[in-house]
């Protein structure tokens, strides 16, 4: 509706928080993840409410240009968010160095891209996409409006035999890119805030990481099943995370870091007890 100016991307951090800071890794505090039917005391109804299960929230509503495509194949994906009346929004927040955030997975958590569409004048956002398994993956755009954080979901898929691919069991270390990164958790219950603390390694020496999109890391977590997403925030220059899962079982967590100028991704699978 509005015309586009280069905010600050409010909505981004809500839904797809990665925070990187390589070196301290005391428990920081950040902000919850969105999530969730069961409010802690301290988080506040708003940081609970889980995103990203629908095209449409209260506000806005998300149209793909497509839903299909060929796998393996790089195509212009062009999409449009649209406000209660029909029209068509151009003006966003900057979060995260960002106006819009585009977060794509497959069903089975695989294929995990984070991608920042460009935006025409008339609102059109595009990117180029490329599917590299065959099967139904989620896309989620991430934005804010009005310092209000919004995430809309729809589907994509490309024809192919699917092999699904299950869920890995919980790690507290992964390995990318020749980088091992340690996750250390406190107790993980579903509804209470906890704080995951990321360490980045190479060779057995920690390593600093650099700002990426404004932080010294980005986390996504995506709840199995539904793939609720949740928004972690980091504190400020660590890779320290507050988190609250809304639910008891098992979530993906997607941490982002910058080295050497290359964007990383960790990827960890959490258990949430009830
Ligand atoms: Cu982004």
């Amino acid at each position: 509706m509005t015309r586009t100016t280069p905010v600050k991307l409010g909505a981004f951090a809500a839904a797809l928080a990665l925070l990187f800071g390589a070196a301290a890794l005391a428990g920081g505090a950040v902000k919850p993840l969105r999530a969730g039917a069961k409010t802690s005391a301290d988080m506040g109804m708003d940081a609970m409410a889980v995103r990203g299960l629908a095209v449409s929230d209260d506000k806005f509503t998300l149209h793909l240009a497509r839903r299909t495509a060929q796998q393996g194949k790089t195509f212009q994906l062009a999409f449009r968010i649209t406000d209660n009346r029909g029209a068509t929004v151009r003006e966003f927040d900057v979060e995260h160095t960002k106006r819009m955030h585009f977060i794509v997975v497959r069903r089975d958590m695989t294929d995990f891209q984070h991608l920042h569409p460009v935006e025409s004048p008339d609102g059109t956002w595009r990117l180029p996409l490329t599917l590299h398994e065959p099967g139904s993956y989620r896309v989620f755009a991430d934005f804010a409006v009005d310092g209000k954080p919004h995430t809309l979901a729809d589907d994509l898929s490309t024809d192919g035999a699917v092999t699904w691919q299950p869920l890995p069991k919980p790690n507290l270390v992964a390995t990318t890119d020749g980088f091992k990164v340690h996750l250390s958790e406190g107790p993980t219950e579903a509804g209470k805030e906890s704080t995951l603390n990321f360490v980045v390694t190479r060779n057995g020496h920690r390593l600093q990481t650099q700002d990426y999109l404004g932080a010294k890391g980005h986390l996504v977590a995506l709840r199995q099943g539904d793939l609720a997403f949740l928004h972690v925030h980091p504190a400020p220059d660590t890779l320290d995370f507050d988190a609250a899962f809304p639910s008891p079982g098992q979530y993906r967590l997607f941490l982002q870091f910058k080295i050497d100028g290359q964007v990383h991704t960790a990827e960890f699978t959490q258990e949430v007890s009830r």
